[in-house]
């Protein structure tokens, strides 16, 4: 699953970039953009640890791309957002130290979203007209002539600035245009690069909402205490009263954000975290694991984390009937330890 930093040119993706996944980009690659991953941190994975002591822990991890600027007056932004065309959340990193301006910033970033995606919509309406000019059977020209109709309401809503998620379509009409993946439908949140010595970050994440987001963060500063060695790093933290961005937590947002949550599976081999779709239910937990899971799906024998750390171990968890047997449409919740039966 892949999270997109966007933003305009020196906004401090690569900053961000760099401390979210400990891997510095590499300039050499900022024209084309670069991905790296970001283990989710779990701290009920170690808690887990030490009741297996197993061979092997494996995280859940999710890619965060960094991605080349954009020009404040559009220019090239189409083709510089195509790649995130694939990413399930977008970052808008917004630049709030030398005199940056990010909520004017914010307003005018939606804008290249924006036309990134009309340009993707009159593509393919040009393409669809052209069909249509064509003999085909008559199914099809009525599902193009659909298409084209949803595609016209759509450049138009576009067209007067608004966004899709604001305008007031029909689930149906929306099905049509979830398969081009706009960027301005994708769900984000903004990450406020401010300065070292920000004293009122507020003033940015007052303007924060459910639908978007807003989290202040010190980028530069946040990397440089990442480097130095915990020791030197608590020293510079007391003589300076600064440092403690939640990088946990914030990656852990990325994730909830972009409709994801993860499950447990563990034993003496592995003690291993996975991501699944929010709604995502056993067979789907079984598929992410492997494929021969889901096809000789039996049922999900689950516990939770919280009755194993409790009882600390799975016989006793057993002895007091706390493992659940659940059918292949069962949605996994936070915290449950999944264990599959299947036949092969
Ligand atoms: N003062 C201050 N400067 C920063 C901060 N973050 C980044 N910078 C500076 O801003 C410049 C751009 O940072 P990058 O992380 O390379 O920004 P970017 O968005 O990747 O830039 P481009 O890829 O060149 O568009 C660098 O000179 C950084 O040192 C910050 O939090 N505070
Ligand atoms: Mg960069």
């Amino acid at each position: 699953m892949k999270i997109g930093l966007i933003g305009y040119q020196g906004s401090g993706r690569s900053t961000l970039f760099a401390w979210l996944t400990g891997v510095a980009a590499d300039p050499a690659l900022a024209h084309v953009g670069q991905s790296a991953m970001a283990e989710i941190p779990e701290p009920r994975i170690d808690a887990l640890a030490k009741i297996y002591n197993p061979k092997k822990i494996t995280r859940a991890a999710i890619e965060i791309a960094d991605t080349p600027g954009l020009s404040r007056d559009h220019a090239g932004s189409a083709g510089r957002l195509a790649t995130l065309r694939e990413a399930g959340c977008l970052v808008l990193v917004l630049a709030a130290f030398d005199r940056g301006d990010p909520l004017a910033d914010l307003a005018s970033f939606d804008e290249d979203l924006l036309l990134a995606d009309m340009e993707i919509v009159a593509n393919r309406l040009d393409r669809v007209a052209q069909s249509l000019t064509k003999p085909i059977p008559r199914q099809e020209r009525e599902q193009l002539q659909h298409e084209q109709d949803t595609l016209r309401l759509v450049l138009t809503a576009m067209e007067s600035g608004k966004p899709l998620r604001e305008s007031d379509m029909t689930e149906e009409q929306l099905k049509v245009t979830r398969a081009f993946r706009l960027l301005s439908e994708k769900p984000r949140m903004v990450i406020v690069n401010t300065a070292d010595d920000e004293e009122h970050p507020e003033r940015f994440t007052d303007k924060s909402t459910s639908e978007l987001p807003i989290v202040a963060v010190p980028a530069g500063l946040e990397l440089e205490l990442a480097r130095m060695s915990p020791e030197d790093r608590a020293e510079f933290e007391a003589e300076m009263g600064v440092g403690g961005a939640d990088r946990d937590g914030l990656i852990r947002q990325l994730l909830a954000i972009s409709g994801h949550k993860i499950f447990l599976t563990a034993g003496e081999k592995e003690v291993r975290t996975w991501l699944l779709p929010k709604d995502g239910t056993a067979v789907d937990a079984a598929a992410s694991i492997h494929t021969d899971l889901a096809r000789g799906f039996i049922r999900a024998e689950i516990m939770t984390c919280a009755d194993l750390v409790r009882l600390g171990s799975e016989r006793e968890v057993k002895a007091q009937h706390l493992v659940r047997q659940e059918p292949k449409d069962y949605v996994v919740r936070d915290d449950d330890i999944l264990l599959i039966r299947f036949s092969v």
